[in-house]
């Protein structure tokens, strides 16, 4: 294959675009030939993560699987796009634990809330703000952003970029880091 694996983790509230980039990323990543899974949190918890709620040690245990089936496709020289809220440093940092210097690429979707609500486009921030979801990320429930992410991608009010021009940021540092 001839292909240096690594895991891009891209971090963030609920509506900062993770899932987008993903896919944004997984189609550029392609175009140049290259392989690529992703992991995303919503789709994992359906199928190998489905025995897990969203209180703080579940969410643990949902960013310590997603970390560990990360690194075995990292492992096998595949680049592998996981994207979930992973609210917690101290969790998002076991799972950088995991793997060499360098194969980690944390990306930090730096959207401020009010973004992400007025985005909503599940309705869950809607739901959340009625008490009809409880323990919800950003509402009732901690985000920790990170202090030292590889990547910050900063979306302000009133002004986002596109999702293609998010991932090529994203392409240009694999490209500088010699994973292209
Ligand atoms: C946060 C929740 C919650 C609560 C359901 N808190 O934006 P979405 O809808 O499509 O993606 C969110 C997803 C979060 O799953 P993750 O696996 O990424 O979370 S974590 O890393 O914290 O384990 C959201 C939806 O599930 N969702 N309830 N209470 N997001």
């Amino acid at each position: 294959l001839g292909q240096k694996g690594c895991v891009i983790w891209i971090t963030g509230l609920s509506g900062s675009g993770k899932s987008t980039l993903a896919c944004a990323l997984c189609r550029g990543l392609h175009a140049r030939g290259k392989l690529t899974y992703i992991l995303d949190g919503d789709n994992v918890r359906h199928g190998l993560n489905r025995d897990l709620s969203f209180k703080a040690e579940d969410r643990a245990e949902n960013i310590r699987r997603i970390g560990e089936v990360a690194k075995l496709f990292a492992d096998a020289g595949v680049i592998c796009i996981a994207s979930l809220i992973s609210p917690y440093r101290k969790d998002r940092d076991a799972c950088r634990a995991l793997l060499p210097d360098g194969a980690f690429i944390e990306v930090f979707m730096d959207v401020p809330l009010q973004v992400c609500e007025a985005r909503d486009p599940k309705g869950l921030y809607k739901l959340a703000r009625a008490g009809k979801i409880k323990g919800f990320t950003g509402i009732d429930d901690p985000y920790e952003p990170p202090l030292n992410s590889e990547i910050v991608l900063h979306q302000k009010v009133g002004l986002c970029d596109s999702p293609h021009a998010l991932a090529e940021t994203v392409i240009s540092y694999l490209e500088e880091k010699g994973y292209l």
